[in-house]
């Protein structure tokens, strides 16, 4: 039997729902030839130790961060629930709570459930940003974090990062932002996202998304590197003394695949993706409109809109690997595999589903 070699993996050529992408021919290699290697013991792999320094170096220049510090983690899911930790750690309160809105992802569930701190949900506004005002009625003492999104999973909102930072010193809580899709297109936008433009604590910046790297590879950054005490665990039995990371045997592919991605495409690179994606979530947001459906303006290469259910499926049906946003819009992704011919193709779809 050749179970493996008998399946194809997923082609990208009708995947639209992903935040995942084809990466790119020097992260592919750079994954492969890093396989072996573990950073979650440096003192037996200094090599991929020493290339992890560079990733998370490369990320702070991403993210305005001038003495960076943090790590490569398995996901966004794993660097949220890192930075819950280190607030909750941080805090004095016996009954800590994390402010987030509605638009946040649910990883932070995950993170509320683990560290046992009281999750609090407030509203977004019309145009799908965090309600700044419910923010401020949410938090009190016992907050130990506030959590902005910098670019949404639903929609590809900012949320107003300066004025959530100004929101958290007021009860002497942290300030956590979640860009682990739009920190690699967000340097090239006018929005205020990073390090440099609000007191932000920690964030997640995910290279195996828009940064094009192999999966696994997502990032956690901190302020300053004494954040990390709080994670920290000693570890009696390797070299190193201590680990800051929640998974132990981590892949050296994630870290040098990602190291590859940032160096073949910070920043010219990273531009130019980003304006090919936003210009063809422009084009598709227009074509939909065109149509008749109602679409909510991609500020970020992410458009959403209304489509019937039924439509929906006949699309399903077609091959084409969409999503819907937990109100049931239809959701695309426009990531650096998404070409205008796929997505004309996906409008030439949708056309011959209509005249029937
Ligand atoms: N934060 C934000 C803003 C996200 O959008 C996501 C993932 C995460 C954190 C969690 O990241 P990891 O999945 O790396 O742990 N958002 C996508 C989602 O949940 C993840 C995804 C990726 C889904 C690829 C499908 C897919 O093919 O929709």
């Amino acid at each position: 039997m050749d179970a493996v070699r008998e399946v194809e993996p997923q082609d990208f050529d009708r995947v639209l729902s992903s935040m995942c992408t084809e990466p790119h021919p020097v992260a592919r290699d750079a994954a492969e030839r890093f396989l072996a290697t573990n950073p979650g013991d440096p003192g037996t792999y200094p090599q991929v130790a020493e290339l992890e320094r560079e990733a998370i170096s490369l990320l702070g220049e991403v993210a305005g961060l001038e003495d960076p510090a943090g790590y490569v983690a398995s996901g966004g899911t794993e660097a949220n629930i890192q930075a819950v930790r280190i607030a909750r750690e941080r805090a004095d309160s016996r009954t800590p709570n994390v402010v987030m809105p509605e638009s946040g992802h649910f990883s932070f569930q995950k993170a509320a459930d683990l560290l046992e701190v009281e999750l609090r949900i407030v509203p977004t506004d019309d145009d799908h940003r965090a309600d700044l005002a419910a923010v401020r009625s949410c938090v009190d003492s016992d907050t130990a974090l506030v959590v902005g999104v910098a670019g949404t999973t639903e929609y590809g909102r900012v949320d107003p990062i300066p004025e959530l930072g100004r929101v958290a010193r007021s009860v002497d809580a942290m300030l956590h932002v979640d860009a682990a899709w739009g920190g690699f297109v967000l340097p090239f936008t006018d929005d205020e996202w990073h390090f440099g433009h609000a007191p932000v604590d920690t964030m997640t910046i995910d290279p195996h998304k828009m940064g094009q790297a192999a999966v696994p590879a997502g990032g956690l950054l901190v302020r300053s590197a004494d954040l990390l005490d709080h994670l920290a665990v000693d570890t009696p039995y390797l070299e190193s003394t201590s680990q800051a990371t929640l998974t132990g045997t981590r892949s050296g592919a994630g870290v040098a695949s990602a190291v590859a991605a940032m160096e073949a495409l910070w920043p010219d690179g990273y531009r130019r993706q980003y304006v090919r994606s936003q210009n063809n979530a422009e084009w598709l947001a227009e074509a939909l409109e065109k149509r008749g459906y109602e679409v909510v303006d991609p500020t970020l290469p992410l458009v959403a809109a209304s489509v019937p259910r039924s439509t929906f499926d006949a699309l399903r049906a077609r091959g084409w690997r969409i999503s819907r946003t937990a109100t049931g819009e239809l959701r695309v992704v426009c990531m650096p595999h998404v070409t205008r011919e796929m997505l004309a193709s996906f409008i030439g779809d949708l056309d011959r589903l209509e005249v029937r």
